[in-house]
């Protein structure tokens, strides 16, 4: 039996890129673990507001056996922090990282010393097969899907290891109590992959199959999360919620006849739902969902390879509307290409679309997107440290063609002012609280709202965070502070 320590390091900067979010894979990881008699503790850092001096402390006290990381391209630098702080508490200890980076860029994870082993993919099995090898029988390069350092110091990469084909034997995440009572949603997995393949996303990159959870699996780890911890708002991290439209009504049919009344949130494409599938979604739940736009006109639709047309989007928005959903429209700008004249399409769009809520992002080269590697390839990226990715500065670290970064910052200002500043604005996202039922959450958000208008005003940074839709900016700072 073996004792791991999984952490999600602190996040990088004040923009923290999201939300107070269940570090889901960790969940499932220990999960695993757990089942399989190992004992598993995790401590995310966001919720539990640890420095990297806080995990030092835990490590010095509890003496794990191995040590996991998980991250994103733009917390990898505090998750190197973190794994130089274990070895040089103890350099036997251990160091595995998983999540996106390790995923797409297994070398650059492996490239600070303190990282031993990166996982190129899923982890639950991995795990396993890893802490055999720790315990003494085997070798790593006999796990699949992974890379290491090898004895000449060279990064090996192994074997692909398989995706997990049936979801449903996979453990339900581990959560605990403190860490729930924080979050302001749950978030749960009903799918994974996505065959889609939009240049600016990681996803797309690797061509996941899709796989999916049964819908009675998905209810019954719900029906326990709500036994355990109470209930509350469900988000669904599946890349594409409706990307099957049978599992998706399958799915509320469940929900409906079961009756649970269960609140949940999603995002999708508009390219893969209909009046019916909203409809029946509303009547299942769900508030609101959460559609990528992504580009303001079908040149950039086109060369995103977003495969959707501007059409589908007023369609969809329109029906997501009229079924009682609350809707959010996530914009990128400032791809290397654009002009201002793009920049105003996608202005146009977001206003003639009027969903509820609109987010402008600045478009980041996130490793392991095609837009990474086209970026790179053209000498385009101005910055390759990962913690200038998270667009907190308002600066794009791309070499635009058209403008300058200070010009792009413009336009992603004047792009939320210009669509929220609207009465009718105004009301629709009064109204989107309402569907939400999060009069609670608006009154909370207020006071960081305000302050994220005043950081557009001082033209800061014009880019709101909050990925998740019951995370406005500032839940999270008030729960850190807890
Ligand atoms: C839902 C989601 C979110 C949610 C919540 C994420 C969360 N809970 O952490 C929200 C909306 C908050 C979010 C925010 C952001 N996200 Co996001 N997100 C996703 C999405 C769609 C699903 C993630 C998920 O739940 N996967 C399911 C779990 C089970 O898989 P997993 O986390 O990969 O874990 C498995 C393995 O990686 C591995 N593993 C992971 N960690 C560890 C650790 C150990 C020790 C081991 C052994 C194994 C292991 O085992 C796990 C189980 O198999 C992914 C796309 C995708 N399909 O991965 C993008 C994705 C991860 N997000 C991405 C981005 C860019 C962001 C943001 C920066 C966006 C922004 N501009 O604000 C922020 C950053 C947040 C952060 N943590 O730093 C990118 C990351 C690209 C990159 N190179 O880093 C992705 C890949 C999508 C994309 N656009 O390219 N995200
Ligand atoms: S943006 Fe969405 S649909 Fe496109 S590849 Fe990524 S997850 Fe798939």
């Amino acid at each position: 039996m073996a004792r791991v320590l999984l952490v999600q390091p602190p996040p990088a900067t004040r923009n923290k890129g999201g939300s107070l979010a269940e570090p889901i894979g960790l969940e499932y990881v220990a999960a695993m673990l757990e089942a399989q008699g190992h004992q598993a503790e995790i401590l995310d850092a966001w919720i539990d507001g640890a420095s990297v001096e806080d995990i030092a402390a835990r490590v010095r006290k509890s003496k794990p056996d191995v040590f996991g990381l998980t991250a994103t391209s733009i917390l990898m630098p505090n998750a190197w922090k973190v794994a130089q702080a274990v070895k040089d508490i103890d350099p036997s200890i251990p160091v595995v990282a998983g999540g996106a980076h390790a995923i797409y860029e297994p070398e650059w994870t492996l490239s600070d010393p303190a990282i031993d082993v990166a996982i190129v993919g899923e982890g639950e099995d991995a795990i396993l097969e890893l802490l055999d090898v720790w315990g003494g029988s085997g070798s790593l390069d006999d796990v699949a899907g992974i890379a290491y350092r090898g004895t000449d110091g060279q990064v090996v990469r192994t074997k692909g290891r398989e995706y997990t084909q049936h979801l449903d034997r996979l453990p339900f995440p581990v959560r605990n109590q403190r860490h729930m009572e924080g979050y302001t949603l749950y978030e749960v997995v009903g799918k994974r992959g996505c065959p889609f393949k939009c240049t600016f996303c990681g996803a797309s990159a690797d061509h996941r199959k899709v796989r999916f959870r049964t819908p009675e699996n998905v209810l019954e780890e719900v029906t326990e999360l709500f036994g355990r911890y109470g209930k509350k708002k469900l988000y669904f991290n599946d890349d594409v919620f409706t990307i099957n439209k049978q599992w998706a009504h399958d799915f509320c049919d469940l929900l409906i006849r079961r009756d649970l009344r269960i609140e949940w949130e999603c995002q999708t494409r508009v390219d893969l739902v209909d009046s019916e599938l909203l409809k029946k979604m509303k009547a299942a739940g769900c508030e609101s969902v959460v559609f990528g736009i992504d580009g303001g006109n079908q040149k950039n639709f086109d060369l995103l390879k977003k495969a959707i047309t501007v059409e589908q989007a007023y369609v969809s928005v329109r029906r997501a509307r009229e079924a009682g959903l609350a809707v959010w429209c996530n914009f990128i700008m400032g791809y290397p290409w654009e002009t201002k004249r793009d920049l105003q399409d996608t202005i146009d769009l977001a206003r003639g679309l009027d969903p509820h809520f609109a987010r402008f992002f600045i478009a980041t080269p996130y490793p392991g997107s095609p837009l990474y590697q086209s970026s790179k390839e053209q000498d385009l990226i101005l910055s390759y440290d990962l913690a200038t990715y998270s667009q907190d500065s308002g600066e794009t670290i791309l070499k635009l063609e058209h403008m300058s970064s200070r010009e792009l910052s413009e336009y992603v200002w004047r792009a939320n002012l210009l669509f929220y500043l609207r009465p009718q604005a105004f009301m629709k996202a009064m109204s989107g609280y309402r569907r939400q039922g999060r009069w609670k959450a608006l009154a909370r958000a207020m006071p960081a709202f305000a302050e994220y208008v005043a950081r557009v005003g001082r033209k800061a940074s014009p880019v709101m965070s909050g990925a998740v839709p019951g995370n406005l900016p500032g839940e999270r700072d008030r729960r850190r502070a807890m």
